[in-house]
This record gives C-alpha cells, sequence and structure tokens, in this order.
C-alpha cells in the first residue's frame, strides 16, 4: 500500500488498534517524509526555476492545506480515532507537523543544490549566496588555502654548515644535557668553588649541585669519558647565562664545541684546523689571528680572530677600528682536565675551542641585534 493510498483511509481499517500501532504508523510517515526531501536534495536541480517548482510541488504534496497528506492524516487519522487512541494519535500527529516543516519551500529552496550540467559533467556550482546550498554556500571549485611554508631557522643553518665542515674532516657530533652538574660545568673544567671565573659564567641554577649549563665545554669531559682517546668531535648545543640582554648578549644562546685528542697533538694543529674552518666557514678571503686569552681548562688559552668581514681588515665601527674581530675561545686541553676525563696527560694531549653560533650567523648575515634570532617575528625569519 502507497503512503498516499494509507492516508485515505482510517485506523481502523488500517488495523491500528493500540498506542504502538500508532506509533508505527507514524514512523512510517516520517520516514516517507525524509525519503521523499532526500531524494529532490541529492538529485539537485539545473536551474532556479527548476528548484522553485521542484520545491512547491513537493511542499503541497504534503502540506497544502485541503489536499495535504497532513491534511488527510488530520481527517482520516486523528479526527476518527477512537477515544482510547486520541492521545498516542495527538501525540504522534503533533511530531509528525513538527518533522514535516523542513518541506516547507523555503526550507526546500535552501537545501536543493542547483547543478549545472555543461560541458564539463558533474561540475558542481553552488550558489554564492552564503547559505542557500547544503555547503554552506561554498564554491567547491575554488583552489584550497596554501598554508605558508616555513624554513630552517638561521641559526640551525649555520649551526649545521659548521656541523658539516667539521664532519668533512672526520669529527663526529656530540650532545650533553643542558641541565648539567656544577661538577661538569665547572668542577671537573679545573673551575672550583672558589674561582673567580664562575662569576664570568653565573647561571640559573636548579639547586646548588645542579644548574643551566653556561656552555658545552662539560661535554669535553662527558666525552672522553665515555669515548677515551683518540677523541675527535665536536657539540653543537644551547647554553644559558645571567647575562644582560643587549645587542650582542642572549640568556640563551647557542655554542659549538670542539675537541680532538690523540697522541702528539699540538697548538699548530689546533690553529691550522680553525685558520682551514674560518676560510670553510666566511669565505677565503678570511684571514685569522691568535691572540693570547686565558680558561681554566686550557693551557695556554687563545681567542681566534677574523679579519673583519665587514671592512676586509681596514678598520670600521664594528672591529672597533682594529679590523679583527673575535670570533671563540680556544687552547690545548689542560692536564688536569684530560685527567678528569680519564685520559693519561703523559700519553695524549689535545686542543679544544667553544664559538657562538648567533655571533657566527650575526657576521654571516650582517645582523646587528641577536635578539632578533630569538623573538620569533616571521618578517625577519623568512628572510633565510
Ligand atoms: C666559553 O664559553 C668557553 N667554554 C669556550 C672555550 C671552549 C674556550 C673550549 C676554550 C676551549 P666564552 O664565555 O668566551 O667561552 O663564550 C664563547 C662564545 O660564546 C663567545 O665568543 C660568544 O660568541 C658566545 N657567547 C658568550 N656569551 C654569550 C651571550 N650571553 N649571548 C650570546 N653569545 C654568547
Amino acid at each position: 500500500m502507497t503512503i498516499d493510498e494509507k492516508v485515505r483511509k482510517t485506523l481502523k481499517e488500517l488495523e491500528a488498534k493500540t498506542p504502538d500501532e500508532v506509533n508505527n504508523l507514524f514512523a512510517g510517515v516520517i520516514a516517507a517524509v525524509e525519503s521523499e526531501r532526500q531524494k529532490l536534495v541529492t538529485r539537485g536541480t539545473a536551474d532556479e526555476s527548476e528548484r522553485e517548482r521542484l520545491a512547491k510541488e513537493l511542499r503541497d504534496r504534503w502540506l497544502a492545506r485541503k489536499s495535504g497528506i497532513i491534511s488527510s492524516i488530520d481527517e482520516c487519522w486523528l479526527k476518527t480515532a477512537p477515544k482510547e487512541l486520541k492521545p498516542a494519535v495527538g501525540r504522534a500527529f503533533n511530531e509528525l507537523r513538527k518533522a514535516s516543516a523542513v518541506l516547507e519551500t523555503n526550507e526546500l529552496l535552501k537545501a536543493i543544490p542547483l547543478k549545472r550540467r555543461g560541458k564539463r559533467q558533474g561540475e558542481l556550482i553552488f550558489s554564492a549566496d552564503a547559505g542557500t546550498s547544503k555547503m554552506g554556500g561554498r564554491d567547491l571549485t575554488l583552489p584550497g588555502y596554501r598554508r605558508p611554508l616555513g624554513s630552517v631557522h638561521p641559526v640551525t643553518q649555520v649551526m649545521r654548515e659548521i656541523e658539516d665542515i667539521f664532519l668533512g674532516l672526520g669529527f663526529s657530533i656530540e650532545s650533553g644535557p643542558e641541565i648539567e652538574s656544577v661538577y661538569y660545568n665547572f668542577e671537573a673544567l679545573n673551575i672550583p668553588e672558589s674561582h673567580p671565573a664562575r662569576d664570568d659564567w653565573d647561571t640559573l641554577y636548579v639547586n646548588s649541585q645542579v644548574l643551566l649549563r653556561t656552555h658545552t665545554s662539560p661535554v669535553q669531559i662527558r666525552a672522553m669519558e665515555k669515548h677515551g682517546a683518540p677523541l675527535y668531535i665536536i657539540c653543537p648545543g644551547k647554553c644559558y647565562r645571567h647575562d644582560n640582554p643587549d645587542s650582542t648578549h642572549a640568556t640563551m644562546f647557542h655554542q659549538v664545541e670542539g675537541l680532538a685528542v690523540d697522541t702528539d697533538i699540538s697548538f699548530a694543529d689546533l690553529k691550522g684546523t680553525l685558520d682551514f674552518f674560518a676560510r670553510k666557514f666566511f669565505g677565503e678571503k678570511i684571514r685569522t689571528n691568535f691572540f693570547p686569552s686565558f680558561f681554566p681548562f686550557t693551557e695556554p688559552s687563545g681567542d681566534l680572530a677574523i679579519s673583519c668581514v665587514f671592512c676586509e681588515g681596514k678598520g670600521c665601527r664594528v672591529c672597533k677600528e682594529s679590523g679583527w674581530v673575535e670570533v671563540m675561545g680556544c687552547g690545548m686541553v689542560h692536564p688536569e682536565v684530560l685527567r678528569h676525563g680519564g685520559i693519561d696527560p703523559g700519553r695524549y694531549s689535545g686542543w679544544a675551542f667553544g664559538l657562538g653560533v648567533e655571533r657566527f650567523a650575526m657576521m654571516k648575515y650582517d645582523i646587528n641585534d641577536i635578539q632578533l634570532f630569538h623573538q620569533g617575528d616571521a618578517r625577519f625569519l623568512e628572510q633565510f
């Protein structure tokens, strides 16, 4: 029996005698409402006038005041229902009216999409008027949004460049903890508690024995303990200091540590390696110079300076008219430090250096403020 035939019979003729049987009947009608509506929505229409016509047809079939299916149900099921079934039929009828509100013409117009069948068959063009199609008025043929591509941070780029040069020389890469013990950060590096150098490397303490490392030099000891000699390593990583931030100082910055330990290692090896490294990194025109310096963990100690990249050694504001710019600390590993690493200083010797990655990046890219690296401003970062 079709839905049209059913709604012209009484409940008695349909043998609906209990509230459950009434509810089943109404459930079938609500399912028919949704199925007819869905058929039209899936099909879509070719143009506006066809859409209006089909929407009106479906609306009238169900909701027309005199001949619509809902009126028939009112007449044949509700009005003729036996007294004991009236409350159940009334409730179910109300539910049906609510459910059939989706068949009002304006609701149908919103739901039925326009499908233009032109040269490109199957292409969907939805109304640009937001909310007039099921897709919320979106044009599915438009290209999607592109997410901007990020780039490798300049500090990471410089760090990788330095790593590549040393990997090419046969060095390997080590790492160590950023939260370090006082022993590795100071004592094993020949800086006892009373040493004034501790003031220069003040940092944030977790407790009296644990701190944020002030340099990558503790990895020298850890690597010697772990691998023994001979040893050729570099260690890139973060360091922390209680320095006042300015254009050349940050509280968090990056260093690369270098360490070579072997038999017959001399200061000449250190000079040759760092000179080669500086020319590879800054270009063949660069000249290097070693100045005496002091670090408790190297003896003798030096600072490596390169000819100023900005004035080519002629003298300018950056190099304070000297023509030279200091770029890293270095020296021969102190025998006491070799001993702390478990290496016999009678048999082995070594050299080490520590450079600041941000300062290298500043010189390479002509950047005048170290803070720019850590502010995360895309306008700055996307230049690299
Ligand atoms: C040291 O940290 C030694 N450990 C380096 C070393 C290693 C010497 C091995 C000998 C043998 P220094 O404190 O000078 O040294 O720091 C090394 C580099 O880190 C500096 O040349 C500088 O480029 C960078 N640096 C230091 N403090 C800061 C800071 N607050 N912000 C940015 N860079 C810094």
